[in-house]
């Protein structure tokens, strides 16, 4: 059984509506879901849109292997009528993020894991830094927790209350 760390967001289309789907769709095409962040609003990252985004972090067990994971999080991110514009960022529905599978580094042309950006984006590190803050980065060998303290981006990011 592998540990899969996802990081999920969207800024498009009804938040909850989405947010709920995907946890649904996660669970019949990945593995079981066995931890999840506070979902944080936090402002487009990289790109300007008016819409702010939902961010959450979530541990799922699987017995998928990586590429089977990405093949699922494609066919799964195509449920949400997310149009992709290649080479640039734009609003969507729903995109899901490989953060970590367990120890692993892997550097292959489709797949990277860590996440190369996971250490630069705030939206990423504080969902995981409040999930999992002793979890050590493979690659960079610092905690969650450490990444955090160290992360130059200030965006405002607020905890989303129900
Ligand atoms: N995802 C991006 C680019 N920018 N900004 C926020 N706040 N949240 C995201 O999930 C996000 C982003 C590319 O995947
Ligand atoms: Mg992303
Ligand atoms: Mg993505």
């Amino acid at each position: 059984m592998h540990k899969l760390y996802l990081g999920i967001g969207g800024n498009k289309g009804n938040k909850i509506e989405n947010f709920n789907k995907v946890y649904a769709c996660l669970e019949k095409y990945i593995g079981k879901i066995v931890n999840r962040s506070s979902i944080y609003e936090t402002p487009p990252w990289g790109f300007y849109a008016k819409e702010n985004f939902w961010n959450q972090v979530l541990l799922l067990e699987t017995d998928l292997e990586p590429s089977a994971v990405l093949a699922a999080i494609g066919k799964i991110e195509k449920g949400f009528e997310r149009k992709r514009i290649p080479g640039r960022y734009t609003s969507r529905e729903m995109d899901i993020d490989m953060l970590y599978f367990d120890d692993l580094i892997l550097h292959t042309e489709t797949l990277k894991i860590p996440h190369p950006l996971v250490d630069k984006r705030l939206f990423v590190l504080a969902p995981l830094a409040e999930m999992a803050p002793e979890f050590r980065h493979p690659l960079l060998n610092k905690t969650n927790r450490q990444l955090l303290a160290a992360c130059k981006d200030n965006s405002a990011i607020e905890k989303v209350s129900f």
